[in-house]
């Protein structure tokens, strides 16, 4: 199964993504984390994408998508993997479906979290307190620009998403736990339909 994640920074795509690939046992191929190891490891997309990051926006799809290639070229992704923070641009998402397309494989689900920003303010600038690590780009005077970057370039997927058959919205809102349990029960529907499907 392929899965993407769309949601705004702070929507919990980490936090759900790293549940979730332990519940399918499939790759977990997050461009955020990806990228910040370049940066830690200091090569030359790490030093071009630093402080682009650091100020809010997002890197260049051209550096995404090699990113992303890059890290499907390791081969463990055939079976299915779950895509956490990419696409997040139109162009990001065609440029996927079509590297999907070579492989003869498609997009199966994307979730989109649904996280009012007075929530996602409060989970950014808490960022730190919980299970996950503070940032560079956790920035309070960056949070609102971040936000609405988020709403100009990537909320046009949840049209392109939908307009494929695939995209499912889900409530963002509550623990971990809840959040998690919604995110599994439409996994679990698609795959009984796609069970049901084969055997007919
Ligand atoms: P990402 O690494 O993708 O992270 P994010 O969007 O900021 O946060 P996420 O939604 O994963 O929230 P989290 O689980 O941590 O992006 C970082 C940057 O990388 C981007 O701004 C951009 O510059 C660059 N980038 C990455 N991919 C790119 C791409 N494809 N194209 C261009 N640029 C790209 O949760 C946030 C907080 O909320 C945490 O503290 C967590 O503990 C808490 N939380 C989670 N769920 C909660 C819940 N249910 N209740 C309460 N708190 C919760």
């Amino acid at each position: 199964m392929r899965i993407v994640f769309v949601g705004p920074p702070g929507a919990g795509k980490g936090t759900q993504s790293k549940r979730l690939v332990d519940y399918l046992r499939i790759p977990h191929l997050s461009t955020g984390d990806l990228l910040r190891e370049a940066i830690r490891n200091g090569t030359e997309v790490g030093k071009v994408v630093a402080p682009i990051m650091a100020d809010g926006q997002l890197v260049p799809d051209e550096l995404v998508l090699g990113v992303f290639r890059e890290r499907l070229a390791k081969g463990d992704c055939d079976d299915g993997c779950l895509l956490d923070g990419v696409p997040r641009t139109i162009r990001q998402a065609e440029a996927i479906d079509r590297i999907f397309a070579e492989r003869g494989q498609a997009i199966d689900i994307a979730i989109q979290l649904v996280v009012p920003d007075e929530e996602l303010i409060r989970r950014l600038n808490g960022r730190g307190n919980g299970p996950t690590e503070r940032r560079p780009d956790d920035r309070p005077d960056k949070i609102p620009f971040r936000l609405q970057v988020y709403q100009r370039q990537t909320t046009p997927l949840v049209d392109f998403y939908a307009a494929h058959g695939v995209l499912k919205q889900i409530d963002g809102i509550g623990t971990t736990d809840e959040v998690f349990d919604r995110i599994r029960q439409a996994i679990e529907s698609i795959r009984s339909k796609a069970t049901g499907a084969a055997k007919r």
